[in-house]
């Protein structure tokens, strides 16, 4: 064991969508992220290692921080703000690791602006890498190895941020990766199709470990395994939380695994409709969602009292002028709780991606600008323009009082709730180019919700709103 103290300094930049500027409820409107707990869990103990965290969507990093080593998470939206605090943290001669999903995308993007990167996930690699640099044989780059298993992962330290600038620090992850292959999605691109899971009673044990009444699960979907998904809502169902989560529809073919879902508490389901139209399904690999059966997805969720979250892209190649509004429309028709809407957004390392390139339709390497919001990309059958306000006007239809009062007519969620979400969306709507530069993914609606909540039963958090929202390019 070494005496002296290795210091580590973790940080999730900020990226244009998300600053902390505290926006318009002057608190961070989001959720604790996993990332950097789960990393300062996975610090060897022998090192002896100092851990200092900073989230830029709540804080400043101290630009003058005393480390050996700072290590940064990187998602395309934050990419250029995380090369411009390598270089000035690799100028003071601090070690410098950049990981996280747009390393595991394009490690070569990433490689020029670090001593060291990590490609793919870090329970093994971050450890090693540590020990080496502690060795003195620090290598430029770690990659995960096919066969990485998370059953001995620690669970994470959320003590590394500060809970209170949070909306719930009651975030859990039973599972990463997804089996599909939709094209436009970074989840099979950067860590193929072969889904890890935690041990269920592990992440049963984090989440009495926090006492946690609600449980907002982080996994880009819950069900990819189904057989897991069940040993996991059969556990969840002696600890009495409502859960909030993401899925695919496919849930709502498996009556079992839904009444399953549905008894262990689940309350709200995000789901990545991304489409009313099949030949676009197809387009993007996703053809296992079918737009003649969303009404039904509704009505199952809503019999059993789960809300859905549903979001769409617009931008597809078989995106028409027209598609803005037959969305908006199918979607208050069918009675959807949240509807979102998102601009098709190709993720450098994506399949999508690279047939855009190929046809020379990128418009901007720009990595602030992918965000979901803005368009990079030559759209097929409408102008850069007509994309841009169309997504606006999908939005601005979907949050009128009209819409809402149709949606609001079917909700499965306490009305005073559902009411006050859909007040916050309807903000949001109609303030979209504000929140582009602004503390945009968690929406305001769930802030409301959660204040209205609060003072209605503190302990408790109700049906409606509160599904982890930002996945607004996530289906
Ligand atoms: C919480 C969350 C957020 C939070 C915080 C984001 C953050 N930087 O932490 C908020 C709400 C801000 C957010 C916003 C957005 N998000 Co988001 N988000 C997530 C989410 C759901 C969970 C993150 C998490 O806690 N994961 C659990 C941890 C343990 O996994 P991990 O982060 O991958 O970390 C592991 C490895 O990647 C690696 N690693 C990661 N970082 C580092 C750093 C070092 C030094 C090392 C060694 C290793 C390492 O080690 C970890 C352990 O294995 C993920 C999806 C997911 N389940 O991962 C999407 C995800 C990160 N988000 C995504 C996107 C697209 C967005 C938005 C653009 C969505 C939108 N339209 O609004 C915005 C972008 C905001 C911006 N600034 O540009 C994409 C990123 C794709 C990309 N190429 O950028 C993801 C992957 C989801 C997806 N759709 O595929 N998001
Ligand atoms: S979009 Fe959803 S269903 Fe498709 S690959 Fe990504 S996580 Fe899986």
């Amino acid at each position: 064991m070494s005496d002296r103290i290795l210091k580590i300094a973790l940080i999730s930049p900020k990226g244009p969508l998300y600053r902390h500027r505290g926006g318009i409820f002057g608190k961070s409107l989001r959720y604790m992220p996993l990332t950097l707990p789960t990393l300062a869990a996975l610090v060897p103990p022998e090192l002896n290692a100092q851990v200092v965290c900073v989230d830029e969507g709540i804080a400043d990093v101290d630009l003058d921080l005393q480390a050996d080593i700072v290590g940064m998470t990187v998602i395309t939206g934050t990419a250029r703000r995380a090369y411009e605090l390598a270089s000035h943290f690799r100028r003071r001669g601090i070690c410098v690791v950049l990981g996280g999903p747009h390393v595991t995308l394009v490690p070569d993007d990433a490689q020029p602006h670090a001593d060291c990167i990590v490609v793919g996930y870090a329970e093994e690699e971050w450890p090693r890498l540590l020990r080496d640099w502690t060795a003195g044989r620090l290598q430029s780059r770690y990659v995960q190895s096919p066969s990485l298993d998370l059953s001995n992962s620690p669970l994470p330290d959320r003590s590394v941020l500060p809970r209170g600038r949070f909306l719930t620090s009651n975030v859990f992850e039973a599972t990463r990766g997804c089996v599909h292959n939709c094209s436009f999605c970074v989840v099979p691109a950067a860590w193929g199709r072969r889904p890890l899971q935690k041990p269920v009673e592990q992440v049963v044990a984090d989440i009495r470990r926090q006492r946690a009444r609600k449980a907002i699960f982080v996994d880009l979907n819950l069900i990819a395994d189904q057989a897991y998904a069940a040993r996991l809502f059969e556990a969840l169902i002696p600890l009495r939380v409502r859960w909030y989560g993401l899925t695919t529809t496919l849930l709502c073919d498996d009556t079992e695994l839904l009444d399953l879902a549905a008894r262990s508490g689940c309350r709200g389901l995000l789901m990545g409709l991304e489409s009313i139209s099949p030949p676009g399904l197809r387009e993007t690999h996703k053809a296992f969602n079918s737009p003649d059966r969303y009404p039904q997805v509704v009505e199952k969720l809503h019999r059993r009292g789960i809300a859905l979250q549903a979001c769409f892209v617009f931008g597809l190649d078989h995106d028409a002028p027209d598609v803005f509004l037959k969305t908006a429309r199918f979607a208050v028709d069918t009675g959807i709780d949240l509807p979102r809407y998102a601009i098709v957004t190709p993720f450098p390392g994506t399949a999508l991606y690279r047939e855009l390139a190929a046809e020379g339709r990128i418009l901007t390497h720009d990595w602030e600008q992918y965000d979901g919001q803005h368009v990079v990309f030559q759209p097929r059958q409408m102008s850069v323009a007509e994309l841009q306000q169309g997504t606006e006007a999908a939005w601005k239809y979907t949050y009128r009082f009209s819409s809402i009062a149709r949606r609001l007519m079917r909700t499965a969620a306490p009305l005073p709730l559902a009411l006050a979400t859909n007040l916050g969306y309807r903000y949001y709507a109609h303030n979209l180019h504000r929140f582009y530069t602004c503390d945009v993914p968690i929406d305001p609606a769930e802030a409301m919700f959660h204040r209205l909540d609060a003072r209605r039963n503190p302990t408790a958090v109700g049906k409606a709103a509160s599904t982890p929202t930002p996945e607004a390019v996530h289906g």
